[in-house]
């Protein structure tokens, strides 16, 4: 008897459900950051009658308040590898290579997402996962420690190993299994207020490093955020200081336009959460690592687009980086710069900067190349969401988060090669997700027009 298999899809979904529910449980803030965008989502859908409908026709309406993605950070290769193969099981697959030495954090990073843009839909959530790189971590005597303490520990139930081997034999797994595996991978994210080593080590590690301290002194890749959507990320901002939050004191990433592109986000603060030390004396301190985060997506940009945004945003933060207290200079000098990336949908287009997706408009009849389509009205196109990431704004959201001396000089240069070693496969390039997606929707949308795509044209030249 063959038994149907949960799609992945689904798996992810009830995962992402039961990790949010367990992040609430453990971070009562988070569970206050949850009501208070929901509030701004509720007032920015009321201030904007239009805004409904746009959201329903993207899909996106139906995942307001939904779990966008989290985050964990892991010691090991082997722990690296292991999670490449839970993921799966949930069809999250690595998308993009993140180096996060240049602002001073010992790691290298991916995205466990899907990929699919109709998976996206179904559940969005994905998780940002970094692993530490302990050539970097200062200290011959800590670095070696490092590694045999981290040698020690495990970080995946046997069950969920099983589960994992059964699905990667069967190519999927039944309800009851599915169940099973998500109640089984839950335990390796949860935080369990109890460190691996004693007072004094942990005490070693954090002034190496706070992030080294939060990998290395733990039972496992403890979650360190949720992020959700929010509908308006700069009244969320405002929302979070005046309720006594603590946000972080500058949104990342580009700044508010009417054509929004990549990814904005802030966080709440860390919060301090009691631990209890390993040792006889089984000493009692705290631990700053878990926070929460919102994020607002815009349009994903082309590598001509992306060289423009990078540009813009080094030349803002040569000027003037974001300083305590001068915040709103460094937002000023952001928007100046920015004014010399365009704002409309039309030249995005035109100008190659964004990526976009095409269907077939209400003008049949029209007949004619790809912009007299477009003018007719028999083609219409629409921006392709940023489902990635962003180096600089994720350092960011790092610093904040790990207090004092989070940032190091680390003279480092990327080792992608290092980390597709560990995780025992390539990571996606991001870049040709989306313009796969592009040219494949461009090809339907023509051939639904009963139109020869362009690319055909080209081919035959
Ligand atoms: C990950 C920080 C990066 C984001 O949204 O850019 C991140 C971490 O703190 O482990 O989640
Ligand atoms: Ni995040």
């Amino acid at each position: 008897m063959t038994e149907t298999h949960v799609s992945a899809d689904t798996i992810r979904s009830i995962f992402s459900a039961a990790m949010t529910q367990m992040y609430r449980d453990e971070v009562p803030r988070y569970q206050e950051m949850t009501r208070i965008v929901g509030e701004i989502d509720g007032e920015a859908l009321a201030r904007d009658p239009a805004l409904e409908a746009r959201l329903r026709r993207s899909g996106a309406f139906d995942l307001i308040g939904v779990e966008r993605h989290g985050a964990i950070r892991v010691g090991r290769p082997e722990e690296l590898a292991g999670l490449r193969r839970l993921f799966a099981v949930m069809g999250m697959y690595p998308v993009g290579y993140y180096d996060l030495t240049p602002a001073g954090v010992p790691v290298h990073s991916t995205c466990f997402r899907p990929v699919e843009a109709a998976s996206i839909r179904r559940c969005p959530f994905r998780i940002f996962t970094s692993l530490l790189r302990p050539e970097l971590i200062e200290g011959e005597d800590l670095r070696r420690e490092a590694q045999e303490i981290l040698a020690r520990r495990r970080i995946f139930t046997p069950r969920c190993l099983h589960l994992i081997e059964i699905f990667e034999a069967n190519g999927g797994l039944g309800e009851a299994l599915a169940i099973e595996f998500v109640h089984e991978a839950l335990h390796t994210f949860r935080w369990r207020g109890e460190a691996t080593v004693t007072a004094g080590v942990y005490e070693a590690y954090r002034k190496a490093h706070p992030l080294v301290a939060d990998v290395v002194c733990f039972h496992g890749p403890h979650i360190n955020h949720l992020t959700l959507p929010t509908l308006d990320i700069d009244a969320a901002q405002q929302a979070l200081a005046e309720r006594g939050l603590d946000p972080k004191s500058i949104v990342e990433g580009p700044p508010q336009r009417q054509f929004p592109i990549l990814l904005r986000q802030t966080s709440f603060k860390a919060i301090a959460e009691p631990v209890r030390f390993a040792g006889r004396d089984e000493a009692r301190g705290e631990h700053r690592a878990r926070f929460g985060e919102i994020e607002q997506r815009g349009a994903a940009l082309t590598a001509k687009g992306r060289a423009l945004y990078d540009r813009l945003l080094a030349e803002t933060l040569a000027a003037n980086p974001p300083r305590d207290g001068a915040t709103s200079d460094y937002r000023a000098e952001l928007e100046r710069r920015f004014a010399a990336f365009p704002d409309d949908a039309a030249t995005l287009r035109a100008q190659g900067l964004a990526f976009f997706r095409y269907a077939p408009g209400e003008n049949r009849g029209a007949r004619g190349d790809v912009e007299t389509l477009l003018r007719d009205g028999a083609l219409i196109a629409e921006p392709i969401t940023y489902e990635d990431f962003l180096p600089v704004s994720a350092a960011g959201i790092f610093q904040s988060n790990l207090g004092e001396g989070g940032r190091r000089e680390l003279s480092a240069s990327a080792n992608r090669e290092a980390f597709e070693h560990a995780l025992g496969t390539k990571v996606a390039d991001e870049m040709a997700i989306y313009a796969h997606e592009e040219k494949s929707s461009l090809e339907r949308a023509l051939a639904a027009l009963g139109q020869r795509s362009p690319m055909a044209e080209n081919a035959g030249r």
